[in-house]
Order: C-alpha cells, then structure tokens, then sequence
C-alpha cells in the first residue's frame, strides 16, 4: 500500500476568513495535519486531522458512552461493552465539508474558513459495533411515523471545550442512523488499530458519506431528539449558505434557515500534476494525471473519471485502479475514494489546465461549477491542475 501520489495539503487561517477565536487553546492543539500527506488507497498515518478545540487524551478504561433521549431504556456502554458487540468493517472516505475550498475561494470569490487545499480527506478502514444495533437495544421505534421522520440522533463529545461552543457535537436523521445499509459506526479501530486520540480514540462516531463534522469524536453521549443538534457547529457552522448572503452579519439570519449539510457531493480532483509545475511531455506528447475522486453521499460508488486538457472540449476516460488485494473482501466500496490515472495529449504552453469530473452511480456527473458559498464548503467544480507549464 504505498504512497502513490502526493495531494496538496496545504492550508492557512486566513486573514479575512472567519476569525479563529483561540482563547485559552494551545496554538499547537488546532493544527490540521501534515503540509503533504502521501496518499495511497488506504490512508495510513498522515491523514488530516480537524479539531475544533484541544485533543482530549482518554484512557479506554474511563471512558463511558451514554445513550438518553427518545428511547426505552437509557444505557451506559463502556469501551469494553462496545467491543462485545457484532463488530462491523467500513472503508470510507472521511471528508472535511471544507475540503477544496482554496479552490472556490481562488476560482470564484473570498470565503470564510480553513484555507483548505485538496488534502482534507483520508480513504480507511473503521471498524466498530453499528449504530442502529445500539439504537435498537435502548428501544428506538423501527416504524418511524411522520414525527420520527424528523427524528435526529445527536453525538455529543462533552469533554471537548471548543472554539465556538463549550462542547462539541452533531447529530443525523434518526432514518439514516437506524438504515443498516448506511453503514453508520461507532468505530473504535482504525486500519487495524485501535483508534488513534488525533482521530478521536478510544470511540468515534463514523457517517459515511456525511461531512466529516457529523462524525463526532470522543464520543460520550448519543440521543434520540426531535431536534438537530443544538450544538454551534451543526447550527452555525458546515451550512451551505444561499449565494446571496456575503458576509457574516448577513449571515445571521440565515443560519436557522438553511439545513446543516449531511451527504457529500460526488468530486474529484487532481493531484499529479501538482498546480504550478512544470511538465515535460512523453514522445508522443502525452502527460500522465492521477489523482482521487469521492463518491456523493448517496450513489457510490464513482463508476467513471474523465480527464480534459482542453478546458472541457473533449474528454479521456480515466483508469480506475484496482482496489489493493489486502482491503478486497473488507467490506463494501461503495464510500471509499476511487483512485485514478489517465493519460492525456497536451498542447505545449504556459498556464495550461488539466480538468477531471467523476460520475456516480446514478449517473449524476460532477459538474463545472459549483455554487459559491460564504463558508465554501461542499465545493465540486471540475477537479483542476492549473498553471501548468507544458514543454
Ligand atoms: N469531533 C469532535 N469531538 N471535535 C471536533 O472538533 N471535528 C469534526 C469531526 N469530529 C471534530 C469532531 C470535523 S469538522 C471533521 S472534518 C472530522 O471530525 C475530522 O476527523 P479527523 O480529525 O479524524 O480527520
Ligand atoms: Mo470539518
């Protein structure tokens, strides 16, 4: 499983982006991960990391989850209760809704938030009892009528003091939670080891195909609400807001109105070549592109990747690589990353672009562009490599 390209990284808080109100947080607890991470099909040590407060270190042995609200039965489950349940295996793409926004910011206009590039992602493999087995133990109504149609189950992580709020938490529909087929865990392994703290050690929530803030760390509490979350970051924050509102006053009355963004779209992007660089073409006036494509929250997985170098006109279809022989038979791929290599004519010249779009399952395609937003979040325009010099 080695690296097999490497995806830009990089990130900055931006100046004018929202501002990051770090009170008594140590500076070094809120960085994002490596500037480079190598990716190859399963992410193995260098993935990002988003913490919206401290990393809390726990020890396995105190930790206790709580599961309250609108069932039968209240229950406390230990770390040790959580491993004598059915373990079930998931291979997921975990995705920041922040991630690419460098390129909504850089293509359409300033937004708010982390100056993600196209490195908030990490392809593993998570492994944990379900969340609909611990729900149907406390007494959850399979039959959900219209009220439980609006139904969320809410994570919280208490023992995170955050930027915005005093905790951290998130919540999904109860529908999703109970759906077998949605694959939602509370993992408590990661690539074959126990969770790591930067991820949320000893239990995460994991929702697959869900924006990454959904799927809460540190987990100490889960509850059947008629309510979202009331925490800042489901209600003020990962939103896509309507294009209209432009700043954070405007904001304001917007954030109640505007659903919190559950399911990712379908994207892609290039990673090789990197932005910027220098590319001397093959005897036959080819350039080789790779890079990754994430299924949407719905239709996984991506069945088809496309490549253009001239803006769009035509395009070359993608290679789809195989799925490494050791994480066949691991569980079902429909929410991991398809990784991807074309080969593509490319005329000779300076600030040349290489574009990609991905098409799911249902046939839905990546689209050109994407609407802008303040938080740029959920941005899926083509995938680009722009700024290349072509020799
Ligand atoms: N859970 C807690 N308790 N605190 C957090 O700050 N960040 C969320 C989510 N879960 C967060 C959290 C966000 S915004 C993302 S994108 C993912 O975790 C990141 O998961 P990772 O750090 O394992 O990559
Ligand atoms: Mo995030």
């Amino acid at each position: 499983l080695g690296a097999w390209m490497m995806i830009d990284n990089k990130r900055r808080d931006h100046q004018q982006g929202v501002k990051l109100n770090v009170r008594d947080i140590p500076t070094e607890r809120l960085k994002d991960g490596p500037a480079a991470p190598e990716f190859s099909f399963i992410t193995l040590s260098n993935g990002y990391d988003r913490n919206h407060g401290p990393i809390p270190h726990i020890l396995p042995s105190s930790h206790t989850l709580t599961l309250d609200g609108l069932v039968a039965t209240p229950a406390h489950h230990t770390i040790t209760s959580l491993q004598q349940l059915p373990q079930h295996t998931v291979i997921c793409a975990l995705q920041c809704a922040g991630n690419r926004r460098h390129t909504m910011r850089t293509s359409i206009k300033e937004v708010q938030g982390l100056d993600w590039f196209d490195g908030a992602v990490m392809n593993c493999i998570f492994r944990g009892p379900r969340l609909s087995a611990l729900l149907r133990a406390v007494g959850v109504l399979e039959e959900l009528d219209e009220e439980r149609q609006r139904a969320h189950v809410a994570f919280a992580c208490r023992s995170q003091p955050c930027q915005e709020d005093a905790w951290y938490g998130a919540s999904i529909p109860l529908a999703r939670a109970l759906d077998e087929g949605a694959d939602v865990i509370l993992a408590l392994e990661m690539n074959d080891a126990a969770l790591p703290a930067k991820h949320g050690g000893p239990v995460r929530v994991v929702v697959p195909g869900v924006a990454g803030a959904r799927s809460v760390k540190w987990v100490d509490r889960i509850s059947v609400l008629m309510v979202e979350s009331a925490n800042f970051y489901q209600q003020h924050d990962y939103k896509v807001l309507p294009p209209e509102v432009e700043d954070a006053d405007s904001a304001a009355a917007w954030w109640h109105r505007t659903p919190a963004l559950q399911e990712m779209p379908i994207n892609s992007v290039v990673g090789v070549p990197p932005n910027g660089s220098t590319v001397k073409r093959d005897t036959e006036g080819m350039v080789t592109v790779k890079g990754y494509a994430l299924p949407s929250g719905s239709n996984g997985p991506v069945v088809k990747v496309e490549v253009s170098a001239d803006e769009g006109e035509s395009w070359v279809e993608a290679e789809i690589l195989e799925v490494p022989e050791e994480v066949k038979g691991r569980g079902r791929l429909l929410w991991a990353w398809s990784l991807w290599t074309a080969r593509v004519k490319v005329e000779k010249g300076e600030r040349r672009r290489i574009l990609s779009r991905a098409t799911d399952r249902a046939g839905v395609v990546q689209p050109k562009v994407c609407e802008w937003n303040l938080r740029g979040v959920a941005y899926n325009g083509y995938g680009e490599a722009s700024d290349l010099t072509i020799r």
